[in-house]
């Protein structure tokens, strides 16, 4: 299968994805907060907060899991994106580590599908574009390397980021397509 057939971007509500595992782009707290971390507790119930209260927190960039008791999925990984400070202070490294982190954690799991939202778009005020970049990044480098995983969703909340992101996707393809062209050509 094509790495680009294990990733897509979709405009949904990620509470309601059908996959294994949902990503929820919370606090170092992991004790609930606003924006799609409100909607999964609320969707989850008040066993998830309960679970969330044992973990101690998350450092940002990392990961960790949960079950999805509501939920139609069977997990819920908690991951950490950075507060955007202007780009100076590790933010786009610690974006790509923290979809890196919630992957690592879904292959230990034997997940197979799993559906992200923008981390740190919201709230958080990261950059869209950069963001998306980042994200698509990511998911592209993980999946070249583990093949366990064979559905990444990027699930956007309006028209607008769903765009920016399918955008994303399809530059990270037409870039690979080149490098491909390109080293075809230099080895004839
Ligand atoms: N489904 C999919 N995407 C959603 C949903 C949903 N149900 N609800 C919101 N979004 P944010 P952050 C989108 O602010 O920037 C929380 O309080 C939303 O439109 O949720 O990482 C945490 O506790 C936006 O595009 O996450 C942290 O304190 C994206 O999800 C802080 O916010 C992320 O927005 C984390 O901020």
């Amino acid at each position: 299968m094509e790495i680009s057939d294990r990733i897509s971007v979709i405009m949904d509500d990620i509470v309601t994805q059908r996959v294994d595992a949902i990503v929820n782009a919370a606090n170092n707290s992991l004790l609930g907060g606003g924006g799609v971390d409100g909607a999964i507790h609320q969707a989850a119930g008040p066993e998830l907060l309960e679970e969330c209260r044992k973990l101690g927190g998350c450092p940002t960039g990392e990961a960790k899991i949960t079950r999805g008791y509501n939920l139609p999925a069977k997990w819920v990984i908690h991951t950490v994106g950075p507060v955007w400070k202007g780009g100076m202070c590790d933010e786009d490294r610690m974006l790509y580590r923290a979809y890196r982190s919630s992957l690592e954690l879904a292959r230990q799991y034997q997940i197979r599908s799993i559906a992200f939202p923008g981390i740190s778009i919201g709230a958080y005020g990261f950059p869209i574009e950069r963001a998306a970049d980042i994200a698509v990044r990511s998911v592209w480098d993980f999946l070249t390397e583990v093949n366990t995983i064979n559905e990444v969703i990027l699930v956007c909340y309006n028209q607008r980021a769903f765009n920016i992101y399918s955008d994303a996707l399809k530059n990270v393809i037409n870039n690979i397509a080149l490098d491909q062209k390109r080293s075809n050509g230099s080895s004839k």
